[in-house]
């Protein structure tokens, strides 16, 4: 176990040494309380959902690993993500998915209304959480040749228009019931595995699908849509209708929030040099922090040189009102729960080194094309004792502090998640 007059110790050699360079600890364990950050409930239980959990995952996604220990039930699921928040410092939201629906009925995707996810507000409210949705366009019967939204087949885009309109109103509700705007993220899978011919037709469809989902007025208060893009899918490599040029084209001209799934780009591409270039012209950002490792886009999240420069973009460019940080990876091979607590600690590590840096004063250096000084600085500022300022935040927060977390997760395994696996 660390202990704590250690890490109160620690902090204050800390917050001396940032303070000599103007760095107010305090101010930014503070900011960064307020950070919530939106945890994809789909990492609890490999993307299956309650509504049809024997279908198999569609969409060119994919999960590998059986690590023991699974939530199968509502219960279960809440119960690992209550765990997970309780390692986790702060107050955050949830990411659900229409597949989510706590419902007794047999309800197709397209029924599923408010009243199927009473279960998650009233466990929000217990809890302390926002939720966020996400209309599900995938493992489904409906998923035509791989298309949904922008199918060439009208049974098939209405089907999924009336899908993507239930989930406004139940963004809605979120919104309402837990007086906190609930992003509705659009993600669909569309596209083709080898060379179209026509390539605008698919756009067009996908254009007129979304207005019409679209045209009903929520108030923004309660909810917001973001669309999000992807470079390709598995099985989908060649060509994909929400490419990050169509849906950067249409969050503008709709007023919408655009995602950027850090995953969804080519492996050299900075998704963070993307931020300054869209907000002068966008509403605002929704990201989906995750890790691209080969041809998979949804590893874990560490604290990677990428993760590190996509939260400087954010803190730097003053960006973090207007940007919704959301996790999405998915990996069986390890505990779930401590999936979401890596990823999640991570993120947040990331956000407070960021915030931990004289940015004015690098600012000015840089206008005075003081490049001499913006260089060392940053250099230097990589072994400043940030740690020590997480740890103490990690304390403040009643949340453990560095991998003592991992003795709850082994204890929880034993007795809660291990156990589900002989029933
Ligand atoms: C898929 C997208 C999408 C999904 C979730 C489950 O490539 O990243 O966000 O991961 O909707
Ligand atoms: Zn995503």
């Amino acid at each position: 176990m660390v202990k704590a007059n250690e890490v109160e110790s620690a902090y204050k050699v800390a917050k001396e040494r940032y303070a000599e360079i103007g760095v107010d600890t305090e101010a930014m364990m503070e900011k960064l309380s307020k950070i919530k950050l939106s945890v994809h409930c789909w990492q609890g239980d490999d993307i299956h959902g309650f509504l049809n959990p024997e279908q198999e995952l569609t969409g060119g996604i994919g999960v590998s690993g059986d690590y023991p220990g699974i939530a199968r039930t509502p219960d279960e699921l809440t119960g690992d993500l209550s765990k997970a928040f309780s390692l986790i410092p702060g107050n955050h939201k949830v990411a659900l998915h229409t597949l989510y629906a706590v419902t007794d009925k047999k309800k197709d995707f397209d029924e599923i209304g408010p009243e199927d996810f009473k279960y998650w507000v009233d466990w929000a409210k217990k809890e302390g959480a926002g939720l966020d949705m996400n209309p599900t366009f995938f493992s489904h019967p409906m998923v035509k040749n791989n298309f949904t939204l922008a199918s060439p087949e009208k049974d098939v885009r209405d089907y999924w228009i009336k899908v993507g309109k239930q989930s406004r109103a139940i963004a809605n509700y979120f919104g309402e019931e837990l007086g906190q705007q609930s992003v509705n993220n659009f993600w669909i899978p569309d596209g083709f595995k080898d060379n179209p011919i026509d390539k605008q037709g698919p756009r067009q469809r996908l254009i007129e699908s979304l207005d019409e989902i679209f045209e009903k007025k929520y108030d923004e208060k309660n909810t917001i849509e973001a669309v999000e893009g992807k470079l390709f899918g598995t099985g989908i490599e060649s060509y994909t209708v929400g490419s990050h040029l169509f849906y950067d084209n249409y969050a503008i001209s709709r007023g919408k929030l655009w995602t950027i799934d850090a995953g969804h780009w080519h492996p050299t591409e900075d998704v963070s040099d993307k931020f300054s270039a869209f907000m002068p012209f966008g509403k605002g950002l929704m990201l989906h922090v995750s890790r691209p490792v080969r041809w998979d886009s949804d590893h874990v999240v560490i604290f990677d040189e990428a993760l590190v420069r996509i939260m400087r973009s954010l803190v730097r460019d003053n960006e973090l009102e207007r940007t919704n940080i959301g996790l999405d990876f998915f990996d069986a091979t390890i505990n779930r729960v401590a999936a979401w607590v890596v990823g999640a600690r991570a993120t947040q590590k990331a956000l407070l080194q960021a915030m931990l840096a004289p940015i004015d004063d690098l600012k000015k250096a840089e206008l005075n094309f003081d490049f001499t000084t913006r260089l060392a600085v940053t250099e230097e500022l990589k072994s400043y004792p940030f740690g020590a300022v997480w740890d103490e935040f990690c304390l403040r927060n009643n949340v453990p502090v560095g991998s003592d977390w991992l003795d709850d997760i082994h204890k929880y395994e034993q007795e809660v998640q291990f156990p589900r696996d002989a029933k």
